[in-house]
């Protein structure tokens, strides 16, 4: 468990609901860092890229037009354990099936509105940071707690 960078979203209904202030502070109470973060309406091609894994699936042209539906939060998060933390503290992506205390088990009931997205892999984190961010987005600084997160 490196020092890693996830790719967090908060999907429309999250930014629509007005969670957006208490998605970001389960992260940064947790002690990680935000390393970058903006407000966009994702087009259909940048969709087709981030979920290209999912493209040919049945429930992708709803999924889509869901996302692309309003704004999205696109945020980077950066420490230990970053991706799996990142996963653990969303929660199962149905949420039905999430447990309390996760982002999704607190926030959301339906599949199709699980409020937020977390990168499942260091590589998946990488590729899809690429692809939501200009290198110049990601902000490069030590936080003034560090060594009282880190020992
Ligand atoms: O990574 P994660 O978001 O937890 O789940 P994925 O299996 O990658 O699916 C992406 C996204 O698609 C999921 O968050 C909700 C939606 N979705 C759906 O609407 N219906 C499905 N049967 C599967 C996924
Ligand atoms: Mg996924």
């Amino acid at each position: 468990s490196q020092t890693e960078r996830t790719f967090i979203a908060i999907k429309p209904d999250g930014v629509q609901r007005g969670l957006v202030a208490k998605i970001l502070a389960r992260f940064e109470d947790r002690g990680f860092k935000l390393v970058a973060v903006k407000l966009l309406r994702p087009s259909q091609e940048l969709l087709r890229q981030h979920y290209a894994e999912h493209v040919d699936k049945p429930f992708f042209p709803k999924m889509s037009a869901f996302m692309s539906s309003g704004p999205v939060l696109a945020t980077v998060w950066e420490g230990k354990d970053a991706v799996r933390q990142g996963r653990v503290i969303l929660g199962a992506t149905n949420p039905l099936n999430s447990a309390p205390g996760t982002i999704r088990g607190d926030f959301a009931i339906d599949m199709g509105r699980n409020v937020c997205h977390g990168s499942d892999s260091v590589e998946s984190a990488q590729r899809e940071i690429a692809l939501w961010f200009q290198p110049e987005e990601l902000v490069e600084w030590t936080p003034a707690q560090a060594a009282w997160v880190y020992e």
